[in-house]
């Protein structure tokens, strides 16, 4: 039976609640709700409406007057035998335990049974074909959530999340009822690539505060971090086989402050965190330009053979240039990509490239070249900024367009023949720029891209920005946090939240649904849920928020 025949169900203990319900219906016309025999409140009252959800789902349908409430002796269960559901289901079961206070055990589903709580099921019969897709039902009896793959579950659980009252953010035990609108939802992206970019080489960020960024990108389906592991300013992972890159390189930070860096054991905690949010990290080594923590820990990386004095300025360091002559350069970086990728479950490692104004062509070729080998040879697909995309193999290329004038030549070309493009234009994107010159004594966030309103970086089409670049080689949309002006995950939440949001609905939302005039009540209706989860974000005049943000 193809999912969208399913009769809907109901809960034995709870189908005289829905009776009530129903007979108050018949006889007002109008009621959505009622009191049941116990007092307590039944129907829709209260619930989030299905449309309500960042990003905006593909296809909701709502069933007036049904509702499904979580009680304490409910179940979560997961796909039998599936790796991927059972750590959907823990994920989810890991967000309501605290609010409620219910055990909410995880439990296997055995093929063909049809448990009353909330299921997660992978593969099967069921109507979600699209990749990342996911189907999510909702009735009196039970929460069916639906996907053919990992990411799918995630993203369904990320709905229903959002869907369950704003007092689930909380992280201490709340009274319920834990209601949710019945209906269904069926969902899938627009683009496969949603990211979000950190920079802990300016400013370093210790995992706790890594955690929280992942925490909060999760709930509006990013599936991407890109970790900026390494800048002029410092040096952020460990690297066993070179261990003066953070001994040395990862004291600094700019402006000589917040240095530090992950053990591996730290970044193996971040990756494992990410994933079990449905995130996978991609660790960034910059180069060749941006190199000069690396230049100051090592003497011999340099082309004169003398270690740089470690870099805190503000600016690219002009000195921090690999020796992209010397053999040793990649003797360095095949240690230091090969020691990565044994630590990076996901397929791509980012190679940097940007600001790479000062090379020439054959300088960016031999770097590129050997670069992509190395990543190669470790089992990984290389990543890089724009500047990359001229020195990379087209085909099966992926590159970073973050703005315009820099090699937008060859990133066409590399998108002609085959090659993908992650969308990430800094006027629109990048979360380090400032909302508004209002405020010049605020010395957070940069304004060469220009000061960019939450309207703003939502107005946008990843599709056509570049403009001759085939819509078919755009994989997706990314939005970067530079933090040579941020101290803090404080700063950096108020800078990212809510813009973040605009851009994940980007790369999500399907192009026809892009309105701002939709969508700024569903963006405001996130405030609450922000400030419950104590995630700083900036109250953008442009946006309605409503009370409790
Ligand atoms: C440009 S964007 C840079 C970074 C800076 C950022 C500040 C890019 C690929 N390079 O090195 O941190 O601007 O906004």
């Amino acid at each position: 039976m193809n999912a969208s025949e399913s009769p809907p169900r109901r809960r034995r203990s709870r189908r005289t609640k829905s009776m009530v319900v129903a007979v108050v219906l018949a006889v007002t016309g109008s009621l959505v709700y009622a009191t049941t025999s116990q007092g307590r409140p039944s129907g829709t009252e209260g619930t989030v409406p299905l449309g309500t959800v960042v990003p905006q789902p593909v296809k909701v349908s709502t069933d007036e007057g049904v509702a499904f409430d979580l009680e304490a002796d409910d179940a979560i269960y997961a796909s039998q035998g599936s790796a991927s559901a059972k750590a959907a289901a823990e994920f989810l079961a890991g967000l309501l335990r605290k609010p409620t206070g219910y055990a909410l055990p995880v439990r296997s589903l055995s093929p063909g049974d049809d448990p009353e709580g909330i299921v997660l099921s992978l593969g099967g019969k069921n109507a979600v074909t699209k990749k990342e897709g996911y189907q999510l039902d909702i009735d009196s009896g039970s929460v069916r959530i639906r996907a053919d793959d990992r990411g799918g579950l995630f993203n369904g659980v990320a709905t229903l999340r959002q869907l369950l009252p704003v007092k689930v953010e909380r992280q201490q035990k709340m009274a319920g009822p834990w209601r949710v609108q019945g209906g269904r939802i069926s969902d899938a992206p627009r683009y496969g690539y949603r990211g979000a970019m950190l920079d802990v080489g300016r400013h370093f960020m210790p995992v706790k505060n890594v955690k929280k960024y992942i925490d909060t990108i999760a709930r509006y389906k990013v599936n991407n971090l890109h970790l900026h592991l390494t800048d002029d300013q410092g040096w952020r992972i460990a690297v066993k086989s070179w261990p003066k890159l953070t001994e040395i390189g990862g004291k600094t930070g700019v402006g000589g402050m917040l240095g530090g860096y992950f053990t591996q054991a730290d970044y193996k905690d971040i990756v494992q965190y990410a994933a079990a949010r449905g995130i996978t990290v991609i660790p960034e080594i910059d180069g060749p330009n941006h190199a000069h923590a690396a230049l100051a820990s090592y003497a011999e990386l340099n082309c004169d053979g003398k270690a740089l004095e470690p870099y805190t300025g503000f600016a690219q360091s002009p000195d921090g240039n690999l020796c992209v002559d010397k053999d040793i350069t990649y003797k360095f970086l095949d240690d230091v990509i090969g020691e990565l990728a044994d630590l990076t479950p996901g397929p791509y490692i980012a190679i940097g490239g940007d600001e790479t104004q000062n090379r020439s062509k054959a300088e960016m070729d031999t770097y590129f070249g050997k670069v992509n080998k190395i990543v190669k040879k470790h089992g990984k697909k290389p990543y890089g900024w724009m500047e990359s995309a001229g020195s990379m193999p087209k085909k099966g290329s992926l590159s970073e367009y973050w703005a315009p004038g820099i090699s937008d030549d060859e990133l066409i070309a590399a998108g002609k023949a085959g090659g993908k493009v992650v969308l990430a234009p800094s006027s629109k994107a990048y979360l380090d720029m400032k909302y508004t010159e209002d405020y010049p004594e605020y010395p957070v966030g940069q304004t060469w891209g220009g000061t960019v309103t939450v309207e703003q970086s939502y107005d946008w089409n990843p599709d056509t920005h570049l403009k001759g670049l085939p819509a078919k080689a755009v994989a997706g949309v990314e939005a970067p946090m530079f933090t040579e002006t941020l101290f803090g995950i404080h700063q950096v939440e108020d800078l990212a939240f809510p813009r973040m949001l605009a851009i994940a609905e980007i790369g999500w939302a399907k192009e026809s649904s892009h309105d701002w005039k939709t969508f700024a009540p569903r963006l405001a209706a996130q405030g609450p849920r922000l400030r419950e989860a104590r995630v700083n974000y900036y109250l953008d005049p442009g946006v309605p928020w409503p009370m409790g943000s």
